[in-house]
């Protein structure tokens, strides 16, 4: 990536506390003048004159001996110093000021984490990030009571139900979260079931999902193999089989999963798989949903580098080459596709259902090579950055009254109306944005290196703007869990629905909740993203965010009884429960909270990716290989 020049003032980097900016010295002075009690009692007077001259001349001799202070805070912010500059203001730059007037009120001199050391000043992130551990031991207690070596738990029925095929998938999608929460026990309990059971399973099983096995199965398993085996980015001692146990059996499933690609006549795969057969057909209107056939590739190609055998890749990344070359409406694509013609089908566009992790992968497949990677993959890192720009000018609207910033669809193409709708999906968009911004790495130190360009600047604002956006979604609501679905009121949509419910939310008339969506899955999008752009800001606002968000699923979600379940309506008091507990709860929701509240060398963004079911994957040529 070339690092191109900063087209923004200071001015334009956004931050909140533009109240802390340093004043001009000459300013101050004048104030200083103006406000002090020389002026009030002495300026008429000749002994008054005097004594002005020689504070001025004392200033004058001051200033000279102190202009070479590096320390302004925007200067801080362009070079990257950001909080340290503004400390050395504080204990030890210009300090005259502070003789005539008070200072200006500061925030407390702590980095992010350290206000996080549970000191009188914040609040106790370990102890917090200790409720979240203790929260994910209740949802495992919870399946392995009841559900152990179904897909999910229904809590309130006590039982296993397999909706995914039956392969176990929350054993598969908890494990490395339990190894990065250093959970030994259920490491070892998951750990043993997939040695003992996985295989079977697969080489037996009917029909699966192409894309929601190798997210969370295939996923999980290749990112227990990698921890497991280099026991980085984890808190687990090695409990559990031998790293090849996982990596023998992601082979076993992604050999059968290969018949999806081989099946089909184009580069597009069949959706559906029969495992024992293997064999793959299409989905029964003949059509994939194109995130599902763009979201496969970062872990076939994980596997072909760790198993040493080409063919994984080569079939899922045909998929992007090819899709390349389809027409798009400014970057942005329709959510289905046609593997049978490898068009695409409709001109639904949007970033929700369908649409969402196609952008996502762009990216992320793209990082995952690494900063060795082959110039022949630019292609994707330019049609994500086409995307974006396409999604800036095509689907990015300001609520009324509020200017709450959303993400609409286009749901009959280019030249159709706007839909004002956002599924609680597209707020993985928030953290993905960050993540494409700086590649992984700290804003401040971004910006130090110079390396946010003017797209990457666009990016990461409309990254916190959506984030507050989602995070309101949740604030609004009575029970303060976002609904699936939210539409956003504006002058050309005010559609009847329902309020979130709220009263003390200044965003109850921007968001509109309609009855079909007022359930909550327990989906990990919004956390996710408040995950990422604290790790890139590092504004500790999006970890009190997260922790808002953790109290409500405590509050209303948790069953006693052990797990997790999904709400009927998020807009009433007592909620109505649904009676599942969705894998990605433990794969990623509790992870991603986790992560967030904890040290942010674990797991860091600048050596992994996350795919998009939360299983961290090695960037190449960043961490040791395995
Ligand atoms: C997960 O399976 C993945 O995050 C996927 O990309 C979208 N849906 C769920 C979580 O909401």
């Amino acid at each position: 990536m070339s690092s191109k020049t900063l087209p923004y003032s200071n001015k334009d980097i956004h931050y909140d506390n533009a109240k802390f900016r340093q004043r001009s010295v000459f300013k101050v002075i004048n104030q200083t003048l103006l406000t002090s009690n020389v002026k009030h009692h002495c300026t008429s007077c000749s002994t008054g004159k005097f004594l002005v001259l020689l504070m001025i001349f004392g200033i004058a001799c001051l200033l000279l001996t102190h202009t070479s202070s590096p320390g302004s805070v925007s200067n801080g912010l362009v070079n990257g110093s950001g909080n340290g500059t503004y400390e050395h203001n504080i204990s030890g730059g210009i300090r005259f000021p502070n003789l005539f007037r008070r200072a200006p009120r500061l925030p407390p001199q702590l980095t992010p984490d350290q206000i996080g050391g549970g000191g009188k000043l914040g609040p106790n992130w370990v102890d917090r990030q200790e409720n979240v551990k203790k929260a994910f031991i209740h949802a495992w207690s919870g399946y392995k009571r009841y559900a152990m070596g179904f897909d999910e738990l229904k809590p309130l029925s006590k039982q296993g139900v397999d909706g995914l095929g039956g392969l176990g998938a929350t054993v598969v999608d908890a494990l490395d979260t339990a190894m990065i929460m250093g959970v030994d026990e259920v490491v070892s309990e998951a750990g043993l079931w997939i040695e003992k059971h996985l295989s079977n399973r697969i080489s037996e099983k009917g029909q699966v999902n192409l894309f929601e096995t190798t997210i969370r199965v295939l996923g999980g398993l290749l990112s227990a193999y990698h921890l497991s085996s280099v026991n980085q980015g984890t808190n687990s001692t090695h409990t559990g089989p031998e790293p090849a146990v996982y990596l023998e059996t992601a082979k076993n499933l992604a050999d059968r999963l290969l018949s999806g690609f081989t099946s089909s006549p184009t580069a597009i795969p069949y959706g559906d798989v029969v495992l024992r057969d293997p064999s793959a057909h299409p989905a029964p209107d003949g059509l994939s949903s194109t995130s599902e056939v763009s979201t496969l590739q970062l872990e076939f190609n994980y596997l072909s580098s760790v198993s040493g055998d080409p063919k994984y890749t080569v079939a899922a990344m045909k998929v992007l080459e090819h899709m390349k070359t389809l027409p798009k409406v400014e970057g942005l694509v329709p959510i289905f596709i046609n593997p049978n013609t490898g068009e695409f089908s409709g001109e639904n566009i949007r970033l929700g259902s369908r649409g969402d992790s196609y952008y996502e992968y762009l990216l992320k497949v793209w990082l995952q090579k690494g900063p060795n990677r082959e110039s022949n993959l630019t292609y994707l890192y330019d049609m994500y950055e086409e995307a974006m720009k396409g999604v800036r000018h095509r689907l990015v609207r300001k609520s009324i009254p509020n200017g709450l910033v959303f993400v609409g669809e286009l749901p009959y193409g280019s030249d159709g109306d706007f839909s004002p709708k956002m599924d609680h999906l597209v707020c993985f968009l928030a953290g993905t944005l960050a993540l494409g911004a700086t590649k992984g790495i700290t804003k401040e130190k971004a910006m130090r290196d110079n390396l946010l360009n003017f797209e990457d600047l666009e990016n990461l604002k409309l990254a916190e703007d959506l984030a507050k956006t989602c995070f309101e979604m949740y604030s609004v609501t009575s029970t303060g869990l976002a609904p699936e679905i939210a539409y956003f009121h504006t002058e050309e949509f005010s559609d009847g629905g329902l309020d979130g419910g709220n009263k003390s939310s200044k965003y109850l008339n921007d968001i509109i909740i309609k009855r079909a969506d007022r359930h909550n899955l327990l989906r990990p999008e919004t956390v996710e993203s408040l995950f990422v752009l604290y790790r890139i800001t590092e504004d500790p606002k999006y970890r009190e965010w997260g922790w808002q968000i953790f109290e409500a699923f405590e509050k209303y979600t948790r069953i006693d009884t052990g797990g997790y379940s999904s709400l009927d309506d998020v807009t009433k008091i007592p909620p109505h429960t649904r009676d599942k507990m969705e894998t990605f709860f433990l794969g990623e929701t509790l992870k991603y909270l986790y992560l967030l509240f904890g040290d942010t060398s674990l797991v860091p963004l600048d050596k992994y990716v996350f795919n998009t079911e939360a299983h961290p994957i090695p960037i190449e040529g960043t961490t040791k290989r395995v």
